[in-house]
């Protein structure tokens, strides 16, 4: 891929940790940042937890438990089993290994560091050269409004019931006042390529843009941001993305993920699975590139990010 062009990728958690991944396996890691959604972070026994911070830090590490997407790789689960014999809270799944990075984030965070710097230590430990960059500081906290029950906080909705609820609407409790973390805009305005990775648009794109100068710099550079649909063949390859889509109005394929991103992405990447929907994308105003979007491998991740910036890097040169 063009040696020298700066990417910087919108992420949420496992769809876009294997982007990442595929994506660092072809360009020059130094060149690649991150921004990566914080609104479904939470405390937990006192403990700050990012998931989706975690969740690239480790699959861009080689730690990830591959099973799963999250966590990590040979995890014991000695701490959550005794706390669960003493009838603590164990909802919410955290391994002995996983517990060390809760701890030193909140030791840090207690000592006045910021969720940025924390996370640029933890890289450095863990040998990333890319640049992850939490999407704020400031706290964010996603909360569906689930039928029948009201506003619920995210993992309450996405680990404790599963995601399997229909949900009315969704809010993102702090974003008014949260300010995009350091470099963040900056890395948005001067890279050759952003990148919308093929994450839930509702839980994890959404807070991102919504933080204040984000969309702006998306909507001014648009044809140099390509998004790529998380939906194939009409279902998410995980998670709740594609009911979601229905239950908030949308059509539950890649022509609602266009009507989502139409005024911040000029290119919508979706899968050939799907190509009889292309017309239908160009229709909402995107340019549309049909390829294969499926990530089981880090070579087919790689050949993604490959297709999805290639046009962007090489013919967009020069373009606004
Ligand atoms: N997801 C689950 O479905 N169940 C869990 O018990 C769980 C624990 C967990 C612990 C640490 C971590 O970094 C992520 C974890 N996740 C778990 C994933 C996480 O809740 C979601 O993937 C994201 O928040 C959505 O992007």
């Amino acid at each position: 891929m063009s040696e020298g062009r700066r990417i910087t990728v919108l992420a949420g958690g496992v769809g876009a940790a294997k982007f990442l991944r595929g994506l660092l396996a072809v360009h020059p890691n130094e060149l690649v940042t991150a921004v990566i959604n914080v609104a479904d972070d939470f405390r937990l026994h006192g403990l700050a937890i990012s998931p989706d911070v975690d969740t690239v830090t480790y699959t861009l590490s080689g730690l990830v438990n591959s099973d799963t997407g999250w966590g990590r790789i040979d995890e014991s689960w000695r701490v959550r089993d005794e706390l669960e014999r003493l009838g603590g809270q164990t909802w919410f799944n955290l391994g002995d290994l996983d517990l060390a990075l809760h701890l030193y984030r909140t030791q840090r965070l207690g000592e006045g560091a910021t969720l940025t710097e924390v996370t640029s230590e933890v890289c450095e430990k863990l040998g990333i050269k890319a640049h992850l960059l939490p999407a704020s500081n400031h706290q964010i906290r996603t909360q569906l409004k689930v039928q029948n029950q009201g506003w619920v906080d995210f993992q309450d909705y996405f680990v404790a019931q599963q995601h399997n609820v229909v949900i009315e609407d969704l809010r993102f409790e702090g974003i008014e006042a949260a300010k995009a973390g350091p470099e963040v805009l900056s890395s948005l305005a001067n890279s050759d390529a952003i990148v919308i990775a093929p994450s839930n648009p509702f839980v994890s794109v959404k807070p991102v843009l919504e933080i204040s100068g984000v969309a702006d710099v998306l909507r001014e550079r648009r044809t140099k941001v390509v998004a790529i649909s998380p939906i194939v063949g009409g279902a998410a390859l995980k998670g709740p993305a594609s009911r979601m889509l229905e239950e908030l109005g949308f059509e539950r394929n890649s022509v609602g993920i266009a009507s989502l991103y139409r005024d911040f992405a000029g290119t919508l990447v979706i899968d050939q699975q799907d190509s009889e929907l292309a017309p239908r994308v160009q229709s909402e105003g995107m340019r549309v590139l049909v390829t294969d979007t499926i990530m089981d491998t880090r070579d087919r991740a790689a050949a993604l990010a490959e297709a999805a910036l290639g046009e962007i890097l090489i013919s967009g040169e020069g373009k606004q």
